[in-house]
């Protein structure tokens, strides 16, 4: 019990000292009343209390604040995390894009050959057209030629009806009509009478060219014995046409007046006194005479009838 006093006072007098001594830190601008006065309620045993009170509720705070920055960090980081997300989801986007971007340029790439080798097939089809369009045209000259060679046979099938007729050796078969032309080496040129002479020798005459057929067909033979080295005027065969009764009034053998004829350009001009026609080989069959002196040296056409077998 003394003990317990003993401590007790031992206690009041500590206490009173702490007591005093803050009351100097802390207050010393007090009165010594209001020091009385504080001391005697810090004296109280509630004073420890609040001080742990205090001090509980200072962990408690820091405690929230820690809780508070733990949590500002979780939330930063996963802000960090997304955004960390975010960059691997744009990489990923990136490289999708640089993949479809490479496929894109590809096919591309293979769109403009395919572009390319179209145009070049287009442009063989073209030339490919072109080369058949020329194709048509020879195919129109040939059915042309051979539509002309059926006409020129089927005039045949009365001759045959009639019995068989044919030209005499030598002699072309042409149009229904014999021709000889006068072309070998063998027979001198010669002035148009004496032409005249020889296809009478045979019962013919000199070449009557009054259609626009016999004319193209003349001239396809005479420029197939074409001599290139010989001159034009050289090369002509006398016809069956002359003007010598009345100047300028051409007429064939039989008397009957030219209707038009193939006159060369500028033909015929009488130049020199130039009363007998001739045939000659030239490109243009439709400018095929001139009118030429008749003592001139020139070759000769004649033409008959088919004639019938002598029995
Ligand atoms: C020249 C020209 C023509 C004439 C011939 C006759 O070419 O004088 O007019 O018809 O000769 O060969
Ligand atoms: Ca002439």
């Amino acid at each position: 019990m003394e003990d317990g006093e003993n401590s007790g006072t031992a206690f009041e007098r500590t206490y009173n000292k702490l007591v005093c001594q803050e009351d100097v830190d802390e207050h010393h601008l007090h009165s010594n009343q209001e020091k009385r006065q504080v001391s005697m309620s810090m004296v109280r045993p509630e004073y420890g209390l609040n001080q742990y009170r205090r001090l509980a509720i200072s962990l408690a705070v820091l405690a929230v604040l820690l809780l508070a920055v733990d949590i500002g960090l979780g939330v930063y980081y996963n802000k960090l995390a997304n955004g960390q997300h975010s960059l691997t989801d744009i990489n990923n986007e990136v490289v999708k894009l640089q993949v479809s971007y490479n496929n894109a340029i590809r096919r591309r790439d293979e769109a403009k050959k395919e572009l390319t080798d179209m145009i070049s097939q287009q442009q063989r089809t073209k030339w490919e057209l072109q080369h058949l369009l020329g194709r048509v045209q020879d195919y129109k000259k040939q059915t042309d030629k051979i539509q002309n060679e059926i006409a020129i046979l089927k005039s045949h099938i009365p001759m045959i009806k009639d019995g068989c007729r044919h030209c005499l050796p030598g002699w072309t078969f042409m149009n229904s009509l014999c021709y000889f032309f006068a072309s070998s080496d063998t027979l001198s040129r010669r002035g148009w009478e004496q032409a005249r002479q020889h296809c009478k020798r045979f019962g013919a005459d000199l070449v009557v060219i009054d259609s626009r057929e016999k004319q193209l067909a003349i001239t396809d033979l005479i420029n197939n014995y074409k001599d290139p080295s010989r001159p034009m005027s050289a090369s002509g065969f006398w016809i069956g046409l002359r003007d010598v009764v009345d100047e300028g009034i051409w007429r064939w053998l039989d008397g009957t007046r030219l209707n038009g004829g193939f006159w060369n350009i500028g033909e015929p001009n009488d130049q020199g006194n130039e009363d007998c026609a001739a045939v000659y080989p030239r490109d243009n069959p439709f400018q095929g005479w001139n009118d030429a002196p008749c003592n001139h040296g020139l070759k000769w056409i004649c033409e008959m009838t088919p004639r019938s077998t002598p029995s």
